[in-house]
């Protein structure tokens, strides 16, 4: 008897969406029946070789979900029933009913929440602007301000852009001071490199060191070659001490960037009431340990400070998130290899030239009911509940809301009150794949092609990777019949909203990218014009839709043809262009990063502003916090800290068998110290209550937790009311973010503090 046929296996290569490592996939499908095998790290990306952690395996099983939405639904208000409907007449009522908000109240009756998913789909992100604009509200929010908004507000103030991220050279640093990070959960962020155990190794393989602050003993932490407890939130004191020794021991190198720095003496002002001893009992670092490190990272040879969640999302995130460059630039290791260096992203301007701004987009508009202060053109997402639930003496106040890829009531502030005043909202929409914590109050959701469905370009982390490397994400499948991409959606959503065709959208979309790449004096192509590209796009990546403007950015971008098939790739190769990178399907290295601190620093007197008089004021708020900061352990008083698994990626992915399987993850991490004192047992239940609410959750003792510090990851608490989610429910476990104070925030830049925050805890 003859076999049956093998089935056709093809291999697509791309690059994992789900975390910022963006590690090669290799996915084996089946085309034709829609099956995939097998998800591999694919060993010939340059960046990753080969590396891949659960998760990535897992967009097998988000392809496969059967909770996963595949058609817009909507809800019956009265009966509470979804039910599906056809993607115009979805269209036609969300734009109806914005429009009718809009009308009524405003636009700034209508709120915008863009998650993290979002940084992850290059393809929509060009469209998301425009959607925005549409919408015409000034009330845009998203998971920014739970996360990155402080280093986003110190780079500003250092470097005069909100995205001049330094990244730490990892590969190539001799001493690695790691503050509030935990690669070897997390992967790495704003530090895109895939890889982490491996890099950290051969870090350690050549002799470096690696030294990690955390007030828990992390994965990363166990593997360093030193590990300091330190009192959450108490980063900035700690950093303000290294800098003091640097001064006080004559330390200070600034090498290369002698003379591109302004405020040098301010800092050595600002730290000399920071001696190491004077905030040992606020941070919980001997002074002894302060000095060893401020030596070592004067003497290495390349060295380089790096801060990320955990001096981010907590009081004193900007001071934090400034000092660490501060720490940088005074030993000299900023915009040097083995220090912290601005990554070349394949797809910025081939010639950049800073532009210099006048002034900080910093406060130029205010929250209603709190004033807390916009950045770069967004609002804290802890003022959201509040401008909902509080409304003005006229009626003022948010009435509609998108959510685009977000789920705030898991992973904002005071989730319990953000839920509630979800339900007070006139219209609701949402653009998600799930029917979740916070979809469920949505009207309309939009479901968009899942990961595997879509080809992907990474515009976010190749501007904050380690190396430069470029590479154009495959699909696997064309998107089932009906189906819609989420630039489609924007995209259609902004034509109807504005009452043009989405051709005429799509064009001008294009037209912004082509005016700053093409046409004139100061571009790339001066000698190309708008319609001659725009022809050769259009006839070589089509006439409509994001891929021509990738092929645009990396035809103008440092590396690219420019049109005219120079040879300006890597050693001289073809120039960059779309073609170019589907002809290298496992990516294209574009080697090391390089020093490029005037290409980057765009401040008015293009110099690094060490001393902004913003940071120099928020300082007195530091001092004011010292004395208050005496660890107070009295009648169960406790601090509160996440974590992250390697399972687990933020609220989203914990309806896959494949990732949700294995011990409750959702646990209560306590010291025996503090287990002893407040009776608690490992394997018992504990509560754990907050000024704004309380939860519950099974304790696990645990000598890697500092003292006075218990540890409860974020993202769970899916047990809810109206959520489709039949695998999550079964490990649903309970919500930090009930915890976490709305009013809590870094001052500075309105970042919420959701590392410690202060919690009783006591046996349930
Ligand atoms: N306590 C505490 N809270 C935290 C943190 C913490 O450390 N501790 N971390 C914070 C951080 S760093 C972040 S980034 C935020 C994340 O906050 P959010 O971005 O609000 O939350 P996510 O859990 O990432 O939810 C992503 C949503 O996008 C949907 N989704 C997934 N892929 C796609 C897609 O391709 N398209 C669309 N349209 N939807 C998609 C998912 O179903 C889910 O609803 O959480 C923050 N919250
Ligand atoms: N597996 C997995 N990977 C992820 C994610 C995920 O949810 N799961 N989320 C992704 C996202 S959106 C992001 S932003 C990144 C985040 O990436 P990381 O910043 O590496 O995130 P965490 O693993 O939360 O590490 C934060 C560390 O800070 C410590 N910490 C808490 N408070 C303080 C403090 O006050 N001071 C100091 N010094 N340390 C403190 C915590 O104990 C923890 O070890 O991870 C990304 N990768
Ligand atoms: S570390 Fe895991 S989740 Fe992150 S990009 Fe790689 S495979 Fe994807
Ligand atoms: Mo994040």
């Amino acid at each position: 008897m003859a076999a049956a046929p093998a089935p056709a296996l093809e291999l697509v290569h791309r690059t994992c969406p789900l975390c910022e490592a963006k590690c090669g996939l290799t996915v084996e499908v089946e085309r034709e029946t829609r099956r995939v095998h097998t998800v591999r790290g694919d060993p010939q990306d340059p960046f990753s070789e080969g590396y891949l952690c659960p998760k990535g395996y897992g967009l097998k099983g988000l392809f496969e979900d059967p909770d996963r939405l595949r058609r817009p639904l909507r809800r019956d208000r009265a009966s509470g029933r979804w039910s599906e409907i056809g993607w115009d007449e979805a269209f036609d009522l969300v734009t109806a009913r914005l429009r009718a908000v809009r009308e009524t109240h405003g636009a700034d009756a209508i709120a915008a929440y863009l998650g993290n998913p979002t940084a992850h789909d290059g393809l929509s992100a060009f469209y998301t602007g425009g959607f925005l604009r549409a919408l015409g509200s000034r009330w845009r929010f998203s998971a920014t301000s739970v996360d990155q908004l402080p280093k986003a507000v110190s780079s500003a103030l250092l470097f005069g852009s909100s995205g001049a991220f330094a990244i730490p050279d990892v590969d190539r640093t001799d001493y690695f001071l790691v503050l509030g990070a935990n690669p070897l959960a997390s992967n790495g962020s704003l530090m895109t490199a895939p890889d982490m155990p491996e890099r950290l190794r051969r870090l350690r393989a050549r002799g470096g060191k690696l030294v990690v602050v955390d007030p828990r003993r992390s994965e990363t932490a166990r593997i360093a070659d030193r590990h300091l407890f330190l009192r959450p939130g108490s980063d900035a004191l700690f950093l303000f001490a290294l800098v003091h020794v640097l001064f006080e021991e004559g330390l200070v190198r600034l090498g290369a960037l002698e003379g591109q720095v302004n405020g040098v003496e301010a800092v050595r002002e600002l730290a000399r009431e920071f001696a190491p001893e004077t905030v040992a009992a606020a941070t919980g670092v001997a002074p002894e340990a302060v000095r060893t490190v401020a030596r070592e990272l004067a003497a290495a040879e390349r060295a380089v400070c790096y801060g990320r969640i955990g001096t981010c999302t907590q009081e004193f995130g900007t001071l934090a998130s400034w000092l660490v460059d501060v720490v940088n630039v005074l030993t000299g290791n900023l915009d040097r290899p083995g220090g912290a260096l601005w990554p070349r992203p394949a797809t910025s301007p081939a010639h950049p030239k800073p532009r210099r701004r006048g002034s900080l987009p910093y406060a130029r508009w205010r929250s209603r009911v709190r004033g807390l202060p916009e950045f770069a053109g967004e609002l804290p997402v802890a003022a959201l509940a509040e401008e909902i639930d509080t409304p003005g003496p006229k009626g003022e106040g948010v009435r509609a809301l998108v959510t685009l890829a977000g789920n705030p009531v898991l992973s904002t502030p005071n989730g319990a009150r953000l839920a509630e005043a979800f339900a007070r909202l006139d219209f609701m929409v949402s653009i998600d794949i799930y029917l979740n914590e916070t979809t469920r109050f949505a009207d309309v959701i939009l479901p968009p092609t899942t990961h595997l469905e879509r080809e992907n370009y990474d515009l976010v982390f190749h501007g904050v990777s380690v190396r430069n490397t470029t590479k154009w994400s495959q699909a696997a499948f064309a998107p089932e019949p009906g189906a819609m991409h989420q630039w489609d959606i924007l995209l259609e959503l902004t034509a109807r909203l504005g009452g043009v065709s989405a051709q005429v959208v799509d064009d001008l979309v294009l037209d912004h990218f082509l005016g700053q790449t093409v046409g004139a004096e100061g571009t790339a192509c001066p000698d190309v014009t708008k319609e001659e590209a725009k022809a050769i796009l259009a006839a070589e990546t089509g006439a409509r839709g994001p891929q021509r403007i990738v092929d645009l950015l990396l035809r103008t971008g440092p590396w690219g043809d420019r049109f005219r098939g120079e040879k300006n790739g890597p050693g001289g190769t073809d120039g960059l262009s779309l073609a170019a990178l589907r002809a290298h399907p496992h990516g294209i290295d574009l080697g090391a990063m390089e020093p490029r601190l005037a290409e980057v620093v765009a401040t008015e007197s293009g110099k690094v502003e060490l001393a902004h008089p913003l940071v120099v004021a928020d300082v007195a708020r530091l001092r004011a916090a010292l004395d208050a900061r005496r660890p107070d352990t009295g009648a169960g008083r406790m601090v509160l800290i996440g974590r992250r698994h390697l399972r687990s990626n933020n609220s989203w992915m914990h309806n896959l068998p494949a990732l949700a399987k294995g011990p409750d993850r959702c646990t209560l991490l306590v010291s025996p110290e503090d287990a002893a004192r407040l009776g608690l047992a490992d394997g018992g239940r504990a509560k754990v209550r907050s000024r704004v609410g309380s939860v519950e959750a099974p304790v696990v003792v645990s000598d890697e937790m500092m003292p006075g510090v218990v540890s409860l990851p974020h993202g769970f608490g899916h047990a809810v009311e109206g959520v489709r989610l039949s695998v999550a429910a079964r490990h649903a476990g309970v919500c930090s973010n009930l915890l976490a104070d709305e009013t809590l925030l870094d001052a500075l830049s309105g970042n919420a503090v959701l590392n410690g925050i202060p919690v009783e805890v006591s046996a349930a």
